[in-house]
């Protein structure tokens, strides 16, 4: 692992500099959140290198130097440090819009961004592991198993009149970037998918997709 209080020393002489650096991803193998922006530099085809932290490192001050939440992931990109996935996606779309992840269309833009609000802000929290673990033991998969099934109902509403291959109709969008690690941590407590056949669907399809499987052996 590359040393978090180096990596904080040099940001501020970047910073100072105004001098473009290497970008790094803080990442860890199990987060959803995580994967979700992997996921997008190898789509975007944006050279990274990945830094696994652990969930002691994720606590730590030094890390907290980085990402004052202590949660992954963290992004280090044009000399400066981004948190937050949903921020992160979007500054990567302004600042590198060639493989776009947002449609034209602002109707289906919107959609995209309500699957994306409704996976990070209203599943995702309520499974995070570091909130989950406040429940006792045996309540904790049944929790989390519970709103994950509550939010996928919703979107596979949502993607009703517009699911193709994936969930805007034949284009990869951020939805998909999103919906993807979501449907991993969905399996991980046992949400039986035959309920929601259009998600089924598009899952099988990103399965295969290379930005995924790319994201996936990083
Ligand atoms: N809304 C945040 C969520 C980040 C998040 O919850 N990350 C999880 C892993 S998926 C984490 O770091 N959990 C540790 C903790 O909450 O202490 C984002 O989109 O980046």
């Amino acid at each position: 692992m590359k040393n978090i209080s180096m990596i904080v020393f040099l940001m501020c002489l970047l910073h100072v500099a105004n001098v473009n650096a290497e970008t790094i991803l803080y990442s860890s193998p199990t987060s959803s959140s995580s994967l979700r922006v992997r996921i997008i530099l190898q789509y975007k085809g944006i050279p990274f290198s990945v830094c696994n932290v652990d969930k002691e490192e994720i606590a730590g001050s030094a890390y907290k130097n980085l990402n004052p939440q202590g949660k992954v992931p963290t992004l280090i990109i044009d000399g400066h440090v981004m948190t937050q996935t949903m921020a992160i996606a979007e500054y990567l779309e302004e600042t590198r819009p060639t493989c776009s992840l947002l449609p034209k269309d602002a109707i289906l833009r919107s959609r995209v961004r309500q699957i994306c609000q409704i996976i990070a802000s209203d599943i995702q929290p309520l499974q995070n592991l570091a909130i989950i673990e406040h429940l006792p033991a045996e309540k904790r998969c049944s929790w989390a198993k519970s709103w994950i099934e509550k939010g996928l109902a919703a979107i596979e509403k949502i993607v009703s009149d517009t699911c193709g291959p994936y969930t805007m109709g034949t284009d990869f969008t951020l939805a998909d970037v999103f919906l993807y690690p979501q449907l991993r941590n969905a399996h991980l407590f046992n949400v039986d998918l035959n309920k929601f056949p259009s998600l089924m669907k598009i899952e099988k399809n990103l399965s295969t997709h290379l930005a995924i499987t790319d994201a996936l052996d990083d």
